[in-house]
């Protein structure tokens, strides 16, 4: 008799007709197999998926070239399939399960002829801990493979563990022709399953990432009661070896990774890192609420990491520990064979571009694509938590929700209490970025920066935040940041990076109770006097600018909000249209 995997398996392989199917087991010398099969057998277009790069200062370094189109998240040619348009909300694309399907089965059929299928068997959290999920996902190309067994716990245990069981959750995947006519992302939360076919890049095919751990996980957190989230989980532990855990919800390229494994200005405090992109949380038996980071690894915004910005970030990639370290779509020096992205060092005379062509000195173009990335384990993280592991998660006393706004949202605010803090969630707005295809710098709606990541519809996902908050009787406080502001020249306005530990400070010495804060119309802001600025490069007019509350500007802002929630309907909790009404009356608009 088969188990559920085998036939699971055993089906995938009739629809794709593969080659030969490759079960991993997770082993490092498997990990080398698997690059050479992508630098020696598998192609795109007629490149290699890997090339070695130079190992003296980037140890275990490997380049890959995506296809030229698929670069970032594809959000249009992403759908969530509840068997009704309304139960995935107006934040995301919808299709009836029945008929996705059916388009998959015909884009998948016969798309693995002359390839490797690669099942990969992997844990999102760690297999001891109470919420860590058992998964599967086939995928024919190493660069996936190889990508999934850094990002996640992957291995033969995993089939141990889910034997005869039914309840995996399943995910298909192929690049096919990586056709973005015939791309598409496809997520039936109710079913843990999920369907992508036609292309390579991280979010829209390392599926235990963003549509599991997001966007299938988000929805079994409503049903079970947890809270799956695009968040940061850090420990931040001052003089006397205490430490402050914190999440923080940032969109896409605004600073997660930049945070979770920050470089202190303020030499009194250590930042520990737990995790930068995804938080599941769950309340404990003591009432109080824990985070796990299901990932192992990161997934990083190459542009702008640098020594300077993120020195944590540069000796993880630097280090010896964990086999291999991936590099997509970044620039090369020719003369070194090293990976170069803009921010990282003057650029070098002789470069070729993210696609491998020769760039001219002087060129416009950009060498590294703005959302190429490195993919490399959390275990190489020189500030990685001894609490990483631990099964139960570590407890939370703070919630950041950050957004990129050049002008508008003050450095840092935090709201009245918890239902305050969900409407500042659910009002987020921000600045696009390059990490999803399409315009950069739009500002949008993007509540809890989740807009993309949300399994469901997202008026039920502001109630299960008001319900959730119910729960604890101590609950985490809520606070906006916005490290984006500019002056008059378009320039930021705040250093950011390592001097954000002024605003964690802040943040910390609230949550202990050691100081006050001012109330204005949109919530509390620290008395500048309680704002540490010892060293701070920038002058205290400055200081002012970024805590600035421009009644007229709020005006628009206001009408935006009240549209965004008005998109929802009836499924629009009450008291976001409470919070609203209280603070555009306090800002006598
Ligand atoms: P995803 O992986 O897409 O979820 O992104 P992320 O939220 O982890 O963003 P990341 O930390 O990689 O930062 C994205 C970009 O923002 C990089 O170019 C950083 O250099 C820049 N950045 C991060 N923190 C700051 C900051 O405090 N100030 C400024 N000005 N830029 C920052
Ligand atoms: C993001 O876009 O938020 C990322 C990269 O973290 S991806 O995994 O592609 O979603
Ligand atoms: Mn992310």
């Amino acid at each position: 008799m088969s188990t559920p995997v085998e036939r699971w398996v055993e089906e995938q392989e009739r629809i794709y007709k593969p080659k030969r199917v490759y079960w991993c087991d997770g082993s490092e010398a498997e990990a080398h197999r698997l690059m050479e099969a992508g630098m020696n057998e598998e192609k795109i277009g007629s490149q290699p998926v890997f090339a070695p790069l130079n190992p003296t200062n980037w140890p275990e370094a490997y380049l890959h070239h995506s296809h030229p189109t698929d670069v970032a998240r594809t959000e249009q040619l992403t759908f969530v399939c509840h068997p009704e348009k309304d139960q995935s909300g107006p934040n995301n694309n919808w299709m009836a399960p029945d008929k996705a399907k059916a388009m998959m089965a015909k884009l998948a059929d016969g798309a693995m002829k002359g390839r490797t299928m690669y099942v990969l068997p992997y844990m999102m959290g760690h297999p001891d801990s109470p919420y860590a999920k058992a998964c599967l996902q086939v995928t024919d190309i190493s660069y996936v493979a190889v990508s999934m067994r850094i990002m996640t716990r992957m291995g033969t245990h995993v089939l141990k563990r889910i034997g005869t069981s039914e309840r995996f959750v399943k995910g298909s995947h192929s690049v096919g022709d990586f056709d973005p006519g015939r791309r598409y992302i496809m997520h039936f939360p109710r079913e843990s399953f999920v369907w992508s076919i036609g292309s390579g890049y991280g979010g829209n095919a390392l599926l235990g990432k963003k549509c599991f751990a997001l966007r299938v996980a988000s929805y079994l957190g409503l049903r079970q009661g947890w809270l799956a989230e695009h968040m940061v989980v850090m420990g931040i532990e001052d003089i006397k070896g205490r430490v402050t855990y914190i999440t923080a919800a940032m969109p896409s390229a605004c600073g997660k990774t930049n945070l979770a494994m920050l470089q202190s200005a303020l030499p009194e405090y250590r930042v520990f890192t737990i995790g930068d992109d995804i938080a599941w949380m769950n309340v404990g038996p003591d009432g109080k609420l824990y985070a796990i980071n299901p990932e192992a690894g990161f997934f990083g915004v190459a542009p702008g990491t640098s020594m300077k910005t993120n020195p944590n970030m540069i000796r993880t990639l630097k280090g010896r520990n964990f086999y291999p370290t991936l590099y997509t779509n970044v620039g090369r020096d020719v003369d070194t064979n090293e990976p170069w992205w803009e921010g990282l060092d003057g650029p070098p005379p002789n470069m070729e571009d993210w696609q491998g062509r020769p760039w001219k000195p002087g060129s416009k173009e950009k060498i590294a694509h703005p959302n190429s990335r490195f993919t490399v384990s959390l275990y190489n993280c020189p500030t990685l938590s001894k609490e990483f592991d631990n099964p139960k998660g570590v407890p939370i006393s703070a919630i950041l929700i950050g957004g990129r706004r050049s002008h508008l949202m003050p450095l840092v605010v935090e709201a009245f209490d918890w239902s305050h803090g969900v409407f500042m969630g659910a009002r987020t707005g921000s600045e696009t970025t390059a990490a999803a295809a399409g315009a950069v710098g739009v500002l949008r709606r993007d509540p809890f920066a989740m807009l993309p990541f949300c399994g469901y519809n997202m008026g039920d996902y502001f109630r299960h935040w008001m319900n959730t908050g119910a729960l604890m009787r101590n609950p985490p406080k809520i606070y906006a940041v916005n490290w984006f502001r500019v002056d008059e020249n378009g320039k930021f306005v705040w250093p950011g990076f390592g001097d954000n530990m002024r605003v964690l400070k802040w943040i910390i010495d609230r949550v202990d109770g050691k100081v006050g804060a001012k109330e204005t119309a949109i919530g509390l802001v620290p008395h500048m006097n309680d704002f540490n600025m010892e060293g701070l490069p920038i002058p205290r007019s400055n200081m002012d600018k970024l805590f600035e509350i421009k009644p007229p500007e709020w005006k628009g802002e206001v009408k935006e909000i009240e549209k965004f929630f008005d998109s929802f309907g009836r499924t629009i909790p009450f008291e976001l249209q409470t919070n609203l009404e209280k603070m555009e009356k306090a800002l006598k608009i």
